[in-house]
């Protein structure tokens, strides 16, 4: 049987799932789930992946679940030698550093901007929060220095695709809440990473235009 990756296209998280799966050219069957209409909650869904979250990836009786757990060892897993993710261990801890950066910092920053907005009846933007969302871009900004690659690696790896998926997703609500054009090396490494993925078009702008409609929808932005 194919591996199943049970997905939304409209999350970043199963985007860059998805990217990785592309790059590493892993054939696998695309289950989508309308988490809108709750199908993550199904009582056979939820066999699979009690949390009822996607990404979700079986490979036959093994289930894993977290986009950036998936995204390393799809790499491992599937990649060339040291492809997506270096060989060399203190590579690999700095292609962490930025994983843990991008599910704790920079998505953490937009979700607390943005959240409260789309999901929770919020009518005002939080200033403070937009400010450390600022905070956090203009850090980030500074990463692509030494190589242009956001954990300063050689090539890209898995911390530029998960981070890339994060950050596509801020530049759609672009004005809303922030200029992207205060982040330059960021701009620059977006344009770099997605003449890097053939497949960038199915794997992520399809699911960041929906997002694009979802968030024009709930916030009026
Ligand atoms: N930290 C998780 C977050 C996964 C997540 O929050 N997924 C959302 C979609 S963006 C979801 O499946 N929500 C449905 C639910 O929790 O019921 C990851 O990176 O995979």
């Amino acid at each position: 049987m194919p591996m199943q990756l049970y997905a939304h296209p409209q999350s970043p998280f199963c985007r860059s799932v998805s990217m990785t799966l592309s790059l590493v050219g892993k054939e696998h069957e695309y289950k989508y789930l309308d988490l809108f209409a709750g199908e993550q909650n199904s009582p056979e869904f939820l066999k699979i992946n009690p949390q009822h979250n996607v990404p979700t990836l079986v490979e036959d009786d093994f289930v894993l679940t977290e986009s950036r757990a998936i995204a390393v060892y799809v790499a491992q897993k599937f990649g060339t030698k040291g492809q997506l993710f270096p060989e060399d261990l203190k590579e690999q801890a700095a292609v962490n550093e930025k994983l843990y950066f991008d599910a704790n910092v920079l998505w953490k920053a937009f979700a607390e901007v943005f959240g409260p907005l789309a999901f929770g009846g919020q009518k005002e933007i939080n200033q403070d929060k937009v400010k450390a969302l600022k905070e956090k871009l203009a850090l980030f900004n500074t990463y692509f220095e030494k190589t242009g690659f956001v954990a300063g690696t050689k090539d890209m790896t898995v911390a530029d695709i998960c981070c890339l998926a994060t950050y596509t997703t801020i530049q759609l609500t672009e004005k809303a809440f922030v200029n992207m054009e205060d982040y330059p090396q960021a701009q620059k490494w977006v344009e770099t990473c997605k003449k890097k993925i053939p497949e960038y078009e199915e794997s992520n702008q399809k699911g960041l235009d929906i997002f694009k409609k979802f968030f024009h929808a709930r916030t009026g932005l």
